[in-house]
């Protein structure tokens, strides 16, 4: 009985650790680009590596909450990466959420400026779209 409950507790205190660990690592990354939306929500993006570098594996997470402050999880988000100055080829990376986020990762093709558009289509089918500006992605 009491190994039992010695168990419970261990299990309890890594998934704190854990957690902790996950959202601390999230902030340690590029500074979190936060948006009001037209809902009333707010939409978080963040990468998790900084500078960002060309041809690299960079994640980032999406925090969506809702008017009432909720985390929304139930929403699709699609995003697209391009370049204000030049036409770029389609670069659409995957979404999913997990973990409590929503999750993915991003390949940046080329040094310089660039935008995110995102578009969130929330459960109850309205569709916004909102547009992230990353000043600038280093030559690897
Ligand atoms: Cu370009």
């Amino acid at each position: 009985m009491i190994a039992k409950n010695e168990s419970r507790f261990y299990l309890r205190t890594v998934l704190i650790l854990l957690c902790t660990f996950m959202v601390t690592g999230v902030a340690l990354g590029a500074g979190p680009m936060e948006q009001s939306l037209a809902s009333g929500g707010k939409v978080l993006l963040h990468f998790t590596s900084t500078p960002l570098m060309t041809m690299t594996e960079t994640p980032f997470a999406i925090d969506l909450t809702s008017p009432s402050g909720n985390i929304e999880e139930d929403a699709v988000i699609t995003l697209g990466l391009d370049m204000p100055a030049m036409p770029m080829p389609p670069n659409h990376p995957q979404v999913v959420f997990r973990d409590g986020h929503y999750q993915g990762t991003a390949v940046f093709t080329m040094a310089g400026a660039w935008q995110v558009e995102m578009m969130i289509r929330h459960a109850d089918g309205v569709v916004e779209q909102v547009v992230f500006d990353i000043d600038k992605v280093l030559m690897k």
